[in-house]
């Protein structure tokens, strides 16, 4: 299987959640970068601080917060990883791949997982977190539609983008994905 991967998709398509499970069966490094930025906010430290009123509004944290985040994760483990919730602009995929050649590691799949707004709404809405509230989610989904889509084109120029439904339970979904990581 694949050993570097990167999950991309709308708030709410079930990257966290696929995530966490395929890392976890397949001992990858799991780095969601929402994740991570959220622990900044409850440790209260100064990068939290910066982050938190951000996030709270569905915008993206800034790219040179983001990037030393992973790139203090990276730096330091040689195994397989999975990026979920990183890139999210065109700039950080820049600033990625430029990590990436000086680690001499690179990219080898990156799946999106696809699935309709209202889906997403909803489980967003259901699981009701700080920034899962109307106002907030409809401008996370403009941010990904301006910020984010574009990363499709880019992936896919390079081979390296495969398309996921991300309708039904999360275990017909990983199912899905385990059959889509051994092709
Ligand atoms: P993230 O934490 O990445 O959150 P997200 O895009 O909303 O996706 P998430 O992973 O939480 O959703 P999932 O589909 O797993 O980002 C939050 C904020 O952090 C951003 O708005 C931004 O401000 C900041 N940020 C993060 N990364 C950044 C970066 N690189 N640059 C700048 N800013 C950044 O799950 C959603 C819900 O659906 C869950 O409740 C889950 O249980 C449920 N679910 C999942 N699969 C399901 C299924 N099959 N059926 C039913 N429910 C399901």
């Amino acid at each position: 299987m694949k050993q570097r991967l990167l999950f991309l998709g709308p708030p709410g398509a079930g990257k966290g959640t696929q995530a966490q499970r395929l890392a976890a069966r397949e001992g990858l490094l799991h780095l969601s970068t929402g994740d991570l930025l959220r622990a900044e906010v409850q440790a209260g430290t100064p990068l939290g601080q910066e982050a938190e009123a951000v996030m709270a509004s569905g915008e993206l944290v800034s790219d040179a917060l983001v990037l030393a985040i992973v790139r203090s994760r990276l730096e330091h483990h040689a195994g397989g990883w999975l990026l979920d919730g990183f890139p999210r602009n065109l700039p950080q995929a820049e600033a990625l791949e430029s990590l990436l050649t000086s680690l001499q590691q690179r990219i080898e799949q990156v799946i999106l997982l696809e699935l309709d707004d209202s889906v997403l709404i909803q489980r967003l809405l259901a699981r009701g977190r700080a920034d899962d509230n109307s106002e907030v989610i409809a401008n996370r989904l403009h941010v990904y539609r301006q910020q984010t889509a574009p990363l499709i084109a880019h992936y896919e120029s390079q081979g390296l983008l495969r398309r996921l439904d991300g309708a039904g339970s999360i275990e017909v979904i990983e199912e899905r994905l385990a059959s889509l990581l051994v092709d």
